[in-house]
């Protein structure tokens, strides 16, 4: 059995129900989650919309491997509605977006999945929420708790 740390963000549509449907597949279909945080209204970050985000982070049991939970976090995204994916930085405004954050201590670097997710120490978003559930979870790259990423982006510094 494994642990997942799914990222979770809309601003299009009815955000509440569009999170909360989401988890509800993510239960059904790769696995008990253990925890979710509160659901954060945050501002659009890397690019300019005038649509606000709500975002989460919750954490899941599962024993499917990351390509395995990628590709059905990627399907929930399409039954969700989703049309418009991003790449690289070309941000648009989306009905459910689900990131893998982390798969326990793995760290994965191919072309389709990064593991941890490569931008999560600079995304406020997802920072804010995590340490809300896992503060004390330690990224396996920086070696850094949760907490101490947190608090870095929360005073404005810049992540390492
Ligand atoms: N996701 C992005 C880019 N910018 N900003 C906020 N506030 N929330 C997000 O989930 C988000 C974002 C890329 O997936
Ligand atoms: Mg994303
Ligand atoms: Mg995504």
């Amino acid at each position: 059995m494994s642990t997942v740390y799914l990222g979770l963000g809309t601003n299009l549509g009815d955000k509440t129900f569009q999170l909360r449907t989401a988890v509800s597949e993510i239960e059904k279909r790769i696995g008990r989650v253990m925890t979710l945080s509160a659901f954060y209204t945050t501002s659009p970050w890397g690019f300019s919309s005038k649509n606000t985000f709500l975002n989460a982070v919750c954490v899941v049991q599962t024993t499917l491997s990351p390509h395995e939970v990628l590709s059905i976090t990627q399907n929930i995204e399409i039954n969700l509605g989703r049309k418009n994916k991003s790449f690289t930085h070309n941000y648009s405004d989306r009905l459910i977006d689900i990131d893998i954050l982390f798969y326990d201590q793995l760290i994965l670097d191919e072309a389709n999945l990064q593991i941890p997710h490569p931008l999560l120490s600079e995304r406020e978003f997802v920072l804010k929420p995590l340490v809300e559930i896992a503060p004390d979870f330690i990224h396996p790259v920086s070696h850094e708790n949760i907490r101490t990423l947190w608090q870095r982006i929360n005073k404005g510094l810049p992540s390492k």
